[in-house]
């Protein structure tokens, strides 16, 4: 069952090829230009609120996200999805704004809504029968599929949410599992233009493979972490696929949109840090967004040094009783400086008590 672990992915011979990917006949702007002018723009905000409905009135939205059990589980606009974290505080959600106008649709079981140069898409597969591996392996293969046949073809970046994320023993681990298809379900792919991900638990005992994404006409450039192995060189001791993500995604354009974080946590090399000690992980997890920027600002030196109003964090706390802990170390280390949410959920490692993702601009 062991999946490839060359530099180049190949599927394994045993995966049943999948029909070629037809030309998706989306994101196309009903009677507008192919190419329209202006970059990829983005713009991320969390908004306490007690409704999504208001937040999808712009035409430029391009996502809402609501968190937890007090936010609606659908709407009937594609744009919006909920994930079903807890947040800390008050109800709360997450708001992508990219240019107008924003067109929308459904393509089956996968939803999108783009501008023409950026697309968010959505999917969810439920494990049923068959296994989180081979939820993962469909939710991806669509995703890929989809993406590879539309006008925004670069994958940027990837939210992966899972139950039971640490559930089994070695291998057998669920996220272990996952990783194994995912890859599957990605194909072919060269691990330097992965995009970057997050992988994160939920805790509400729905099996279910919730995967959504953002994609782009134009590349992106994949950041690596100086302190941190890649994941894609994770050894087999973290299972027998190694997790396919970059550390972060530099957009095509600079400026108009953030540096985009991976999940990050206090892993050095590829060694987690400071088992039981939530605070010093907390610190450890910020050295390592430093380095990450630094390592960011190599290719776009405008890019804020330092987290600021341009930042947006989402932090997971594994343990509940933890997060007004988290809270306090945040409110000192930023004050009001960094816009961030906290959310109740699980981590890929069990040692680990709090990851951390985001976007970071000027
Ligand atoms: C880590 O650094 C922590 O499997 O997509 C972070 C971000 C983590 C993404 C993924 C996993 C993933 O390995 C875990």
């Amino acid at each position: 069952m062991a999946a490839a672990r060359r530099e180049m992915h190949d599927p394994a011979a045993d995966i049943p090829a999948s029909p070629p990917a037809a030309a998706c006949d989306v994101p196309a702007i009903d009677g507008g230009p192919a190419a329209p002018a202006g970059g990829p723009r983005l713009a991320v905000e969390y908004v306490a609120a007690d409704s999504p409905a208001p937040l999808l009135d712009g035409d430029d939205v391009l996502a809402v996200f609501g968190f937890g059990g007090s936010a609606p589980a659908s709407l009937d606009d594609p744009r919006y999805l909920r994930v079903p974290l807890e947040p800390h505080g008050r109800a709360c959600f997450e708001v992508w704004h990219a240019r107008a106008p924003v067109v929308r649709g459904r393509d089956g079981d996968l939803r999108w809504a783009s501008d023409g140069r950026l697309l968010f898409g959505a999917i969810e597969v439920a494990e049923d029968g068959d296994g989180i591996g081979e939820a993962a392996r469909r939710a991806y293969a669509r995703l890929s599929e989809f993406t590879s046949g539309s006008r925004t073809p670069h994958l940027l970046r990837i939210w992966n949410y899972l139950d039971a994320i640490t559930f089994g023993e070695g291998d057998d681990e669920r996220y272990r599992a996952f990783c194994v298809g995912r890859a599957r379900g990605l194909g072919a792919f060269d691990v330097r233009s992965l995009p970057a991900a997050t992988a994160i638990g939920r805790c509400d005992g729905r099996r279910v493979v919730q995967v959504y994404w953002l994609a782009s006409v134009t590349p992106g450039t994949p950041v690596e972490n100086p302190r941190q192995l890649s994941a894609y060189r994770y050894p087999r001791q973290y299972g027998p696929q190694p997790p396919s993500f970059a550390r972060a995604m530099l957009p095509p354009t600079g400026g108009a949109m953030p540096l985009l974080l991976s999940g990050t946590a206090a892993i050095i090399g590829h060694t987690s840090m400071h088992d039981g000690e939530l605070l010093a992980q907390l610190d450890e997890t910020f050295a390592n967004f430093d380095a990450l920027v630094g390592a960011a600002r190599m290719h776009d030196p405008t890019l804020p040094p330092r987290f600021g109003g341009g930042t947006r964090l989402k932090v997971y706390v594994r343990d509940a009783r933890d997060l007004p802990l988290v809270a306090e170390a945040l409110d000192r280390r930023f004050g009001d400086a960094v816009p961030r949410l906290l959310l109740h959920a699980a981590i890929c490692r069990r040692e680990l008590a709090v990851e951390i993702d985001g976007v970071h601009g000027a």
